[in-house]
């Protein structure tokens, strides 16, 4: 299997919480180096930007509204296969669905702050890493 990266998001409800560190520590026993790490407050037009696949979405007005209301932390992260290994260390979408161990289950509070974004495909990747790091930003 390869060595891919994926982009990662620890959303407002972890790093209100203080979670930044427990996040990360459960993606790297996952087995996810991480590449490239920034603290930013989404401004409304980033988090618009990045969520625009979802503009018609009930939630999307919500959604953005959260991703504006504190700070967050962007990663880039480095692994085998890392697209798959960070969805499965990430859990379902909904934390009620979520498996045993994984970080929604153990830390999201609902749907909406599920605690953790991570990219649905490699082409995705790209595009998402693109869209918060420059290649200079990115160490392997
Ligand atoms: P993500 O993109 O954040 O990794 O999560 P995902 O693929 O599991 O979920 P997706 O369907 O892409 O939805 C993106 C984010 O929108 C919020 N959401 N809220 N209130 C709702 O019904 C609802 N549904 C989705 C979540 O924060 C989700 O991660
Ligand atoms: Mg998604």
């Amino acid at each position: 299997m390869a060595v891919t990266r994926t982009f990662s998001i620890i959303k407002p409800d972890a790093t209100r919480r203080n979670l930044t560190g427990a996040v990360t520590a459960m993606l790297e026993e996952a087995g996810l180096r991480v590449v490239a790490s920034k603290r930013i407050h989404m401004s409304r037009e980033q988090a618009e930007g990045f969520y625009a696949v979802h503009a018609e979405r009930p939630f999307f007005g919500e959604l953005v509204d959260f991703m504006m209301s504190e700070p967050v932390v962007v990663q880039v992260l480095e692994g085998e296969d890392a697209v798959t290994r960070n969805r499965d260390i990430m859990g379902a979408t909904n934390p009620a669905d979520a498996a045993e161990g994984t970080i929604r289950k153990v830390h999201a509070l609902s749907i909406g702050e599920n605690t953790v974004h991570g990219s649905d495909s490699e082409e995705n990747a790209k595009i998402e890493i693109d869209f918060f790091f420059n290649e200079d930003e990115i160490v392997g």
